[in-house]
């Protein structure tokens, strides 16, 4: 087939980079991309599967969970300045998590002549002409192009997969109008080769003697890492130095991954269990963490040794970071862990005392066990209560996404998650992910169930008629169980930290914090063909997620509403 438009080498060009889908929310803009799809389909030739999405923040939520699953940047497009808008919080998780995604934004057009081919010829063509369409994201994008002409398109479209999936990942955002889109494709320029993906240097050896010496000596060392269980390189690099160190892990203040099995003695999962952990290290070693501790919760050891190993360890993004640290370290954290391991295990080799302090530790360390939550058989339902019945009926290898806000401790110390990958989240605070990353999520491991946990703020921030109805369109069902606790506590929390004899802590209510007309969550989640199910007693709970999971592995999206104690 010869290419006749310029949209059909950028769709032909995003199918040669790999990219595998295309989330599409469409307006005048894209009407060159629309019969792009259809015309390369009919030539039998390869195209980005395209999923509509029916709100941008969902689907770049979705897309930011299919790279956290398979490092593989996808694209979504949006309708120019005002869907580029609708892309909301969801920019700054992305930013936040180094999430590798594209955004390719129409523009609106320049032409307006009667024969300008794809140019103005409605009103709104003048509105969408906004002085700075970039800036919407500005401070959020790790790379932008205008795409003006043709000539540029293969190497716009190979350095935004390029810039996207290279570490520390991020959004790439392409602008593209409707004339452009139009003209002829200049098919001499078509190069997709010599755009590789830069991978973090590998830790300085002289930098990994000097942690694995300082862990070796240590008296009470610590690992902090919000993010290197990412990998399964990661996953078991951490447990092999808590094995071999016998160090507390701990670092889950900005959410995501799983890093040590829940059940592991060294796992570390409460706020102030972290912060007495820290306190109490001589030897502090923080692997990919932008938050390693709450300063206000932590007294530092005198004389305490810092690492902090990160692809980004300056951290240009952050304006305020000053976090004492003694060497940084720029490299990937799995990485730096592996040869950190290997190194002190070289040590403890050599040197008796070091293997003598090491094995010490480990067994002081192995006497601690972890307990699991424990389930009330009856009664009104609790947090915990919520994570010890979904301990018992999902499967050790189901992924759950964690956007529970002030419940998120309860989900970090009471559900069993034992497995690399098993649990993910955005690690980053811009609510309403959970619903679009259980969408990304599934489409990158159709193989597997995928479970929501989030606060009703979070669930309704998630856009649920948009997701709910997406998930039934792609044909990617998930779970979400919804820890009702009448609206934001994470919201009023802060209002009794600050005023604690203030008025809103003397009436035990701040404004703007207590939903008093929730939707009726499963009448909702029934009018967008997902099975819906309220629960308020802990004896209903077990028997409505078996259904609500029966539902979801039937192909159906369901939401269980578990009403949980109101404070
Ligand atoms: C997009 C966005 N808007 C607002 C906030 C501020 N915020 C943080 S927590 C929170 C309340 C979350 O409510 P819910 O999910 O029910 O969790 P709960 O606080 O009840 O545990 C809000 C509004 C935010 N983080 N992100
Ligand atoms: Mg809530």
């Amino acid at each position: 087939m010869k290419l006749k438009t310029t949209a059909e080498h950028l769709v032909s060009l995003l199918a040669a980079h790999g990219v595998e889908y295309l989330f599409l929310n469409p307006g005048t803009d894209t009407a060159p991309v629309q019969e792009a799809v259809y015309s390369l389909a009919e030539a039998g030739q390869p195209a980005p599967k395209v999923l509509l999405s029916t709100f941008e923040s969902v689907s770049l939520a979705a897309a930011h969970a299919y790279w956290k699953m398979t490092g593989r940047p996808q694209a979504i497009f949006v309708h120019v300045d005002a869907g580029t808008q609708n892309l909301g919080a969801q920019v700054h998780n992305v930013l936040r998590d180094r999430a590798g995604v594209i955004v390719i934004a129409g523009k609106t057009p320049y032409g307006q002549e009667a024969d300008a081919s794809g140019g103005r010829n409605a009103p709104i063509q003048w509105q969408q002409d906004v002085p700075d369409q970039p800036g919407i994201i500005r401070g959020y994008a790790k790379w932008i192009q205008e795409i003006t002409r043709p000539e540029m398109l293969d190497r716009a479209i190979g350095r935004a997969v390029q810039v996207a999936a290279s570490s520390p990942a991020g959004m790439a955002y392409l602008t593209v109008s409707r004339d452009v889109l139009m003209d002829p494709p200049r098919l001499d320029h078509s190069r997709v080769a010599g755009f590789p993906v830069s991978v973090p240097p590998a830790p300085a050896p002289d930098a990994v003697a000097r942690i694995a010496a300082a862990l070796a000596a240590a008296e009470a060392p610590v690992l902090v890492t919000s993010r290197a269980g990412r990998t399964a390189e990661g996953f078991a690099a951490v447990e092999a130095l808590a094995d071999l160190a016998g160090l507390p892990v701990t670092g889950r203040l900005e959410g995501g991954p799983v890093n040590i099995s829940s059940r592991h003695p060294s796992n570390v999962a409460g706020r102030a269990e972290g912060a007495a952990a820290v306190s109490a290290a001589d030897v502090i070693l923080v692997v990919e963490s932008d938050v390693p501790w709450l300063p206000a919760m932590v007294t530092l050891r005198d004389g305490v040794q810092v690492f902090h190993v990160d692809p980004d360890p300056a951290k240009a993004s952050m304006p305020l970071w000053s976090y004492p640290v003694d060497v940084a370290v720029q490299a990937d954290g799995p990485a730096a862990l592996a040869a950190i391991v290997a190194e002190l295990g070289r040590l403890a080799e050599s040197e008796p005392t070091v293997a003598q302090r090491l094995a010490d530790r480990s067994a002081r360390l192995r006497e601690r066990t972890q307990a699991p939550a424990e389930r009330a058989d009856s009664g009104p339902l609790t947090p915990f209560g919520v994570m010890a019945a979904l301990s018992e009926v999902i499967d050790a290898e189901d992924i759950v996404i964690e956007e529970a806000v002030t419940n998120a401790e309860a989900v970090y110390k009471g559900l069993e998650r034992t497995r690399q990958g098993t649990l993910t989240g955005p690690a980053a605070p811009g609510l309403g992910w959970a619903l679009g990353g259980s969408l990304g999520v599934k489409l990158a491991r159709p193989d597997r169930r995928v479970i929501a946990i989030t606060g009703d703020g979070s669930f309704l921030f998630g856009v649920p008629t948009s997701a709910l109805m997406m998930a039934a369109e792609w044909g990617t069902p998930f779970l979400a169980v919804i820890l009702n606790n009448g609206g934001y506590r994470a919201s009023r929390l802060p209002v009794y930290g600050l005023f604690p004899d203030g008025v809103s802590a003397q009436r035990r209510t701040a404004v703007g914090t207590r939903f008093t007309r929730a939707p009726d969550y499963p009448a909702l989640a029934a009018a967008c063909h997902a099975h819906g199910e309220r629960v308020e007693k802990a004896e209903d709970l077990v028997p409505a997620l078996r259904r609500a999971l029966a539902a979801v592995d039937a192909g159906q999206a369901a939401v269980v509403e578990c009403v949980v104690e109101q404070d």
